[in-house]
């Protein structure tokens, strides 16, 4: 058993500590408070090669692992939970799900443009009526002999207004149920009959666009299938393993933000004459905050590290993303408590942290979602794959 950082691990650590901090926090809040979504941002990421992490190198990645990729995932997100979410989008989500069952070609002609951030991802489920019930989803794909005919509406979708190619999953058969559900890869920036709207109007993470998608009869080419039809539900809940981790990864920055910026505080702020950190009921918050946010922080990089070892690590994806969510709605909560109204100030981040944490008991599947993922595996219904 190791429990210690490589040397090239603690590099990766500090290089996406030292980005975050140069070249995303200093013009943040006004980008958040504008709804201002940096693509040469995210084409400069894709140059360092943040996006590569999981992806082998002759596809533009390299090839380091889930470790190095959760390491610099923390790091951006202790920052911003915004940036957080294009590591999702350009390297974990569509990208290494091609990079699984995706063919030669379509390899090749994805990967290297999600990784080196030309092309903007995505992944489409979730519609107005289906959230966590996956398998619940309306949107259809139509074989018309030469082309597939998408009909549908996709709500809720990251990178939505600014996609360029993603994940569409669809049904190609109904009656089915899940067995009909198939995953296409689509370009969604030129097809006529394909058109998003933005949605600007949420409590937190303002830099990440959200958005719906709409089909209206749009046509497919036939090769778009991603592994085989009726093989969507599988590829969706596989992707979804992976991507889990990459939001645990970003509520494990959190929680560290919070656990620094109170520390600090509470070591600087006096009342009745003594810093406010010398008082138990402070210190009871600090120690709770520290604590939960250790805990969460071995859960991500476990799973991580059996993600990397091949071994199945869903039952602990779904805890690290459970817990680290949960434990990082807290600390924001306990730090917004010990800063008092400075932490209410929009000048301070804390509010921002506040806001914004809120969208990991959601987004990812819910922490209800993770919690019968648990108990389905922990109870025996389910393996642990
Ligand atoms: O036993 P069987 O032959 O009937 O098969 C079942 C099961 O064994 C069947 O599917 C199989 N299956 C799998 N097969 C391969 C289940 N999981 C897997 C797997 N991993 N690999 C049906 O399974 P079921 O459990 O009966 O399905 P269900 O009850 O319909 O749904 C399960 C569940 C609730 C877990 C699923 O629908 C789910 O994950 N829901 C949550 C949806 C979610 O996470 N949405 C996230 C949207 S994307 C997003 O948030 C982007 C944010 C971007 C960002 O910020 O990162």
């Amino acid at each position: 058993m190791r429990f210690e950082l490589t040397e090239e691990q603690k590099i990766v650590q500090e290089q996406a500590r030292r980005f975050a901090e140069n070249d995303i926090l200093p013009t943040l809040e006004e980008e958040e408070r504008d709804y201002v979504f940096n693509r040469e941002r995210l084409r400069k990421m894709g140059e360092l090669g943040f996006f590569g992490c999981a992806i082998p190198e002759e596809y533009g990645g390299n090839g380091m692992g889930f470790v190095e990729s959760v390491l610099m995932t923390e790091q951006i997100a202790k920052v911003s939970p915004s940036w957080r979410v294009p590591f999702n989008m350009q390297n974990i989500g569509p990208a290494i799900t091609v990079n699984r069952f995706g063919t030669e070609d379509q390899k090749r002609a994805f990967i290297p443009a999600w990784v080196s951030g030309e092309k903007v991802g995505f992944f489409a489920i979730t519609e107005p009526n289906a959230g966590s019930d996956v398998a619940g989803m309306r949107t259809t794909a139509k074989d018309m002999g030469d082309h597939w005919e998408l009909n549908g509406q996709k709500m809720w979708i990251s990178n939505a207004p600014v996609a360029d190619v993603g994940l569409v999953y669809a049904y190609t058969d109904k009656e089915k149920k899940y067995k009909g559900m198939t995953c296409f890869i689509v370009d969604v920036a030129n097809n006529p009959n394909i058109a998003t709207r933005a949605i600007e109007s949420k409590l937190g993470l303002h830099c990440s666009p959200t958005g719906e998608i709409l089909f209206d009869g749009a046509k497919i080419p036939k090769d778009a299938v991603l592994g085989q039809v009726g093989e969507g539900f599988k590829i969706c809940m596989w992707m979804l393993n992976n991507t889990r981790l990459s939001c645990a990864a970003g509520a494990l920055g959190v929680s560290g933000a919070c656990v620094d910026l109170a520390v600090k505080y509470a070591n600087e702020r006096t009342q009745f004459g003594k810093p406010i950190s010398t008082y138990q009921m402070i210190q009871a918050q600090i120690a709770e905050m520290a604590a939960e946010h250790e805990a969460a922080k071995w859960l991500v990089y476990h799973a991580a590290y059996l993600k990397d070892q091949g071994k199945p690590n869903q039952l602990q994806t779904s805890i690290a993303k459970y817990y680290a969510s949960e434990a990082a709605v807290r600390a924001a909560n306990e730090a917004m408590k010990i800063f008092g109204s400075y932490g209410f100030s929009t000048e301070y981040p804390i509010e921002r942290f506040y806001r914004d944490v809120k969208s990991y008991q959601i987004v990812e599947g819910t922490s209800n979602v993770q919690k019968m993922i648990i108990a389905g595996i922990t109870c025996g219904r389910q393996p642990n794959r």
